[in-house]
């Protein structure tokens, strides 16, 4: 009797079994704007910072595309949270905000996503369950893990996508934050986007060899590395890794190679590569892949992208207009939204 009641529920089981969606002509048309509007937005970002419109740093994401799109793609959006380092502007806007408003906290304005008060490198929303946005290299990791806890702490059944660099993953917070994530089963994926650099110090010089996925081993926490020029792929990997943290199985470290087109941040003379390497990795582009998908199924004709093409163009300038004829944060908030702890007792005792 017992056997046939636990057949009975497994055979329901599998019937209702949750799949990703599929890889339809909507789900590629869909990335095919969002991609080409993400390239056009940071390509407007870096002529808004040589107008000095954009102040600090700029960290543009150009040729990883293929990662928001894919993992948003096997994420539940209702409930997951992404996390992820200072290169921050795309990752939200595939979470759903709005990217007028990013736009505008890129330039200082007051309709900005943290009321112009954060700029390019803390692009937060509350709202979509994007965490930041964070400028200290690796800062992100342990915070993913203490969103996933809280999300296993409240039986949330949600998932914590935290992103990291190459160039990250050489901190010692990322194998106390992999110890505690295995040991407690957190849901949360890891991602490394490899873009092959950290500032100017390639992969190939920080370690003795350069498949990072292997950091997940030494805690038996699974791992894999993927090619990230290609949306199905990432979605594919992530999909299977959200599900393993969504039923308690605990974390997926995921190596997700990708390169970046332009030089780490604006103030970068890019001595470290050649022309011929960047012209390379252009011939994997992401957005050319998802067009050629798109053509080779005949699920778009090549006027039809060009359609989109040029509606990208269009609202990109409406996120500027938006940004322009926003206000700047009135100079009485200057100390608005400040951490501060007047009784802070190491303060005192400096001072007495
Ligand atoms: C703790 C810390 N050390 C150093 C820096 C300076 N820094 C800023 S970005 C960066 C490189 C990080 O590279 P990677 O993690 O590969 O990310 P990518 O820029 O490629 O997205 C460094 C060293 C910092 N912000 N924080
Ligand atoms: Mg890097």
């Amino acid at each position: 009797m017992l056997t046939i009641k636990k057949d009975f529920f497994l055979i329901f089981a599998t019937y209702f079994e949750k799949t990703m969606k599929e890889f339809s002509k909507e789900v590629y048309l869909k990335w095919y704007e969002e991609m080409t509007m993400w390239r056009r937005f940071e390509d407007k970002c870096r002529s808004l910072y040589l107008k000095q419109k954009i102040r600090g740093f700029l960290h543009l994401y150009n040729g990883q595309e293929a990662i928001p799109a894919g993992f948003t793609h096997a994420m539940d959006l209702t409930k997951d949270s992404m996390i992820t380092a200072y290169r921050c502007h795309i990752h939200p806007m595939a979470m759903g905000v709005d990217p007028k408003r990013i736009m505008a906290e890129l330039c200082g304005k007051a309709t900005g996503t943290s009321k112009g008060m954060g700029g390019s490198m803390h692009i937060f929303s509350k709202e979509h369950r994007f965490y930041g946005g964070h400028g200290i290299v690796g800062g992100q990791i342990p915070l993913g893990a203490g969103i996933a806890f809280a999300d296993k702490y409240f039986d949330r059944k949600a998932v914590n996508i935290c992103f990291m660099g190459d160039g990250a993953v050489r901190q010692g917070s990322l194998h106390e934050t992999f110890n505690m994530a295995m040991n407690w089963k957190l849901p949360v994926v890891f991602v490394c986007e490899n873009n092959g650099y950290a500032m100017g110090t390639s992969v190939k010089r920080t370690a003795n060899h350069e498949d990072i996925y292997k950091l997940g081993l030494g805690y038996e926490m699974p791992c894999l590395p993927i090619d990230a020029m290609d949306p199905e792929k990432v979605a594919e990997a992530a999909y299977e890794a959200i599900e393993r943290a969504r039923r308690g199985d605990g974390p997926t470290f995921i190596e997700a190679r990708t390169y970046r087109y332009r030089g780490h941040s604006m103030s970068d003379a890019e001595p470290y590569r050649t022309k011929e390497e960047v012209a390379q990795y252009k011939l994997e582009d992401p957005i050319e892949i998802v067009k050629s998908r798109l053509l080779e199924n005949n699920w778009a004709t090549e006027q039809e992208l060009e359609a989109i093409d040029e509606k990208s163009r269009e609202f990109v300038e409406e996120c500027i207009e938006f940004m322009e004829s926003s206000p700047y944060p009135d100079a009485s908030q200057v100390y608005d939204f400040i951490y501060s702890q007047p009784d802070y007792p190491f303060i005192d005792k400096l001072e007495n």
